[in-house]
């Protein structure tokens, strides 16, 4: 079935109640703007705070434009995405995307990822931080991270993490029904299920803004360690399938 014109976005959310409804409310203004159908879907993991509810709250405010899902406990950020990829799947939009709940991003960017991938004739355009608004610590833990991910799996891209990506249907299609990994072994993974599967991608600068609210929690010692293991089993994986692959053809 052919996409219908329209975007379905979604917001990782963690424990994200201060940032919530100020990336809400730029994102469905900015969608209203494309005069195109549109959803905003909140993927709450699993919060302690009261995420929830203000999600909730944002949905009654917003009626037929903003969808909560959740998770009952906390899955880590690789689950959060899979479920945001599966329940933009339930709408048949042209354009998918997500874009951290956490107020470091722009909402409004999607705009600009959509039109480059359009211009490019791209499957998906991903979002670099053309100036990154962490602190030290946490950006040498990100380029670290990049090298190891790009090195073990051999994908192109700038800045494999950020967390700001959109998809054709048919892209995302491909990727949903590929994709395993956990925490931030998932970004890596993205990419380099793209590149196997030879898909056009774009990469567009994209403003960085620092947290207002909330914890950067994207860098605790058990998520990275649980990380480079997820990168082991893919790398495996992903030669398991060139092998098959090979032994077919
Ligand atoms: N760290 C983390 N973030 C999650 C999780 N589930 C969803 N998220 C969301 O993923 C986004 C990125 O998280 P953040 O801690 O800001 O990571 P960082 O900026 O990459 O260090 C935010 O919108 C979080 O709310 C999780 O289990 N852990
Ligand atoms: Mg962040």
């Amino acid at each position: 079935m052919t996409p219908q014109p329209g975007t379905a976005m979604f917001l990782p959310a963690w424990n994200e109640a201060g940032n919530l409804p100020i990336v809400v409310s730029d994102a469905v203004t900015y969608l209203r703007s494309r005069n195109e159908p549109f959803v905003v879907i909140i993927v709450d993991d699993g919060s302690t705070d009261n995420t929830a509810d203000v999600a909730r709250t944002l949905e009654g405010s917003y009626p037929g434009c903003v969808r909560l899902v959740q998770h009952d406990s906390n899955k880590g950020y690789g689950a959060a995405l899979r479920t945001g990829f599966k329940t933009c799947l339930e709408y048949n939009y042209t354009w998918n995307g997500f874009c951290d709940a956490d107020g470091q991003f722009n909402p409004q960017d999607i705009g600009r990822l959509i039109e480059n991938a359009v211009d490019e004739d791209s499957d998906i355009a991903i979002g670099y931080r053309i100036a990154r608004a962490d602190n030290f610590k946490r950006r040498a833990m990100g380029r670290a991270w990049h090298e190891l991910s790009r090195a073990l799996l051999g994908y192109k891209a700038i800045d494999v993490d950020c967390g700001f990506k959109v998809f054709t249907r048919q892209s995302l299609q491909y990727l949903n029904a590929h994709l395993t990994g956990d925490h931030a072994t998932i970004s890596p993974e993205i990419l380099a299920r793209a590149f196997r599967a030879r898909m056009k991608v774009t990469e567009v600068g994209v403003e960085h803004l620092p947290r207002q609210s909330g914890e950067q929690s994207g860098a605790s010692l058990n998520v990275i360690w649980a990380s480079i293991m997820g990168l082991i089993f893919i790398r495996q994986n992903l030669n398991q399938t060139a092998t098959l692959e090979r032994k077919v053809a």
